[in-house]
């Protein structure tokens, strides 16, 4: 698939789900591997775990995306065969509670915001310029189907993905007349850690989520993201919307009771 070999690819939020997912994907392809994560230990177990997979080059950095100097300085003191980075994979993110929003908890919508939002505007601010200094890379952010459609109790969650879609869309303008690709991947429900970490570690109402239909996986995603990555320079994905065969949208899905 396209020529990926060799090239460095930078994904946040690496340690689980679609990260880690998109980490065995492209590493698959000849890809070297700048993973992020805030959990060293997770880290350090998927580079091994990569390794053994045949990964050719994998380098860590333990970082919160909300930690604005972190972020800065982490990608400054970045070794420099590290620093050219062709493919940013803007993964980090998160939900946190479903409930109504006037009564919802105000430091779910904080993290949420300081992640989702506010985590992918410091990564790619620090990461961009040396793209287009390169005239070379591509941004491949992660929205959701909750950016395309807000759903009940999820308003907060709902806008930081329609915020993504916002910045993705912006940046691709701003980046008109540079070889640099922006694309958002969308996908409906995946099963990963992702409505354990909604639900605050309630494993009954998360495994709920997914029960009597079948989600996405987190290599469904990977793979969508790749096949993105590795479309020749002059083709640009600009959007991938995409759910299970038992989701329609954000609201509606096929349950099979
Ligand atoms: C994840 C999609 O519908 O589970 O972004 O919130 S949903």
């Amino acid at each position: 698939m396209g020529n990926l070999n060799g090239k460095i690819v930078f994904i946040t939020g690496a340690s689980a789900g679609i990260g880690a997912a998109t980490a065995f994907a492209f590493a698959r392809e000849g890809a070297r591997l700048l993973l992020a994560a805030r959990r060293r230990d997770r880290l350090e177990s998927l580079a091994a775990e990569l390794k053994q997979a045949g990964a050719a080059d994998v380098h860590t950095v333990a970082l919160d995306v909300r930690n604005r100097a972190a972020v800065a300085s982490t990608i400054e003191a970045l070794p420099s065969d590290w620093k050219a980075i062709d493919v940013l994979v803007n993964n980090a993110g998160l939900s946190r509670g479903l409930e109504k929003l006037y009564v919802g908890n105000i430091e779910d919508w904080e993290e949420m915001i300081d992640t989702n939002v506010k985590g992918l505007l410091y990564v790619t601010r620090a990461v961009v310029p040396g793209m287009v200094e390169r005239n070379s890379g591509h941004v491949i952010n992660l929205g959701s189907t909750a950016g395309d459609q807000t759903y009940p109790n999820g308003a907060v969650y709902c806008a930081t993905k329609a915020a993504e879609r916002a910045i993705n869309d912006g940046l691709r303008q701003d980046l008109l007349g540079t070889a640099v690709r922006v694309t958002t991947v969308d996908p409906g429900m995946v099963e990963t850690d992702f409505s354990l970490v909604r639900f605050h570690g309630d494993s009954e109402r998360a495994a709920k989520v997914y029960q009597d239909l079948t989600p996405l996986t987190p290599e469904d995603v990977a793979e969508t993201i790749v096949w993105t990555a590795a479309r020749p320079a002059h083709v640009n994905i600009a959007r991938v919307l995409m759910t299970s065969i038992d989701q329609a949208n954000s609201l509606l899905f096929n349950r099979r009771q």
